[in-house]
């Protein structure tokens, strides 16, 4: 008779994980936790507040970094786009006095073509990304975290400005004041991003070290997250985007000095306050102290190597894995009942 361990859909590999992922460095986590779990436990949510329409095209850059590194067919360079481009249409465009501070290589250019033409024949957001992942070869399942617009709008001294033309037309020069995230008020969280936070048999939930500014709050500010995370009995533990005082890589440190906040894990990790069961710093950082009752975990959380990705994907779910044994202040408020 098959005990309860032994059965398939109970061993801990083959329960659910989810990922909450922006930017080049949740990608790098999502291919760790990629590689060390089996196809179809993983479902990584991809932030789409970068999104933006540009030549008639729309673009979601956090969906195709996550779909090029998942499938192994990205730019390790420069972390977005495809590697072996070739940039006829860029040089084409220029000539023709078109816009050419935002770059599409010729093969990033047929998946917006792709992408817009099926948008505007009514299909969603996630049906397309669903598709098209698939057949780019990224096996586990990447989910916008809404079909409806959610568009990150940078507030600065001079006025709002819109994320790609801040973070690439300006190369993050403007100090910023702020975020808002256009049209999140009127958007639904994916319905399949709410049944995996559902899912009892959740193994565990991971903010992957993105900007928590730019690339995780655009996701928790859909409503309904942060009440399904907070009702979610999965261990949630995020990772820390900072390293001794700095950010791996892109404007995170920056926005933090603007913002008058502290450039250290602590603060990161006060900014998930109430949300996350279990922070992983770095060993120069495992010191710190968080206003939140968080359990902490200190390892390498830089990624160079493929197999530092795998590593750190292994000790996550380790930590979770721990953590499921010993509920924390926010699951035991939860699984006393609280409201
Ligand atoms: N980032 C840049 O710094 N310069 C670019 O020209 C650029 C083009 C680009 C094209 C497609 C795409 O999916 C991403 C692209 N990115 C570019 C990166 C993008 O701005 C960022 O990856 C995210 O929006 C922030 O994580």
């Amino acid at each position: 008779m098959a005990t309860l361990s032994s059965s398939p859909d109970n061993r801990q590999e083959n329960r659910p994980v989810l990922a909450l992922s922006g930017g080049i460095g949740g990608a790098k986590l999502a291919l760790g936790l990629a590689h060390v779990l089996p196809d179809g436990a993983l479902t990584v949510v991809a932030n789409t507040g970068d999104d933006f329409e540009h030549l008639g095209l729309s673009v979601s850059p956090d969906i195709d970094t996550l779909t090029y590194v998942l499938g192994d067919l990205d730019n390790q360079q420069t972390g977005w786009g495809r590697r072996d481009e070739t940039w006829s249409f860029m040089e084409t465009l220029g000539a023709l006095g078109g816009e050419t501070w935002f770059k599409l290589g010729d093969r990033d250019l047929a998946l917006h073509v792709e992408r817009s033409q099926r948008l505007r024949a009514g299909e969603t957001l996630s049906a397309i990304t669903a598709d098209l992942a698939r057949r780019l070869g990224a096996r586990d399942r990447i989910l916008p975290m809404s079909d409806d617009p959610v568009r990150t709008q940078v507030l600065t001294a001079d006025g709002p400005l819109d994320f790609q033309r801040y973070f690439v037309g300006m190369q993050c020069a403007p100090a910023v004041t702020g975020f808002r995230f256009a049209g999140a008020e009127n958007a639904a969280p994916h319905p399949d991003f709410l049944g995996v936070l559902r899912d009892t048999r959740l193994r565990a939930v991971i903010i992957c070290p993105s900007n928590p500014f730019i690339s995780i709050d655009p996701i928790l500010a859909v409503p309904g997250v942060r009440a399904a995370l907070t009702a979610c009995a999965a261990p949630i533990i995020a990772i820390s985007p900072i390293i001794g005082g700095e950010a791996v890589k892109g404007p995170t440190a920056k926005m933090m000095r603007e913002l008058g906040i502290a450039v250290t894990a602590a603060s990161v990790a006060d900014h998930y306050a109430g949300l996350i069961d279990g922070f992983i710093v770095d060993p120069g950082d495992a010191a710190m102290t968080s206003r939140a009752p968080v359990a902490i975990d200190a390892r390498t959380v830089l990624m160079r190597s493929l197999d530092d990705k795998i590593a750190l994907a292994t000790a996550t779910l380790a930590f979770a894995d721990r953590l499921a044994r010993e509920p924390s202040a926010r699951r035991k408020g939860r699984m006393m009942g609280a409201a």
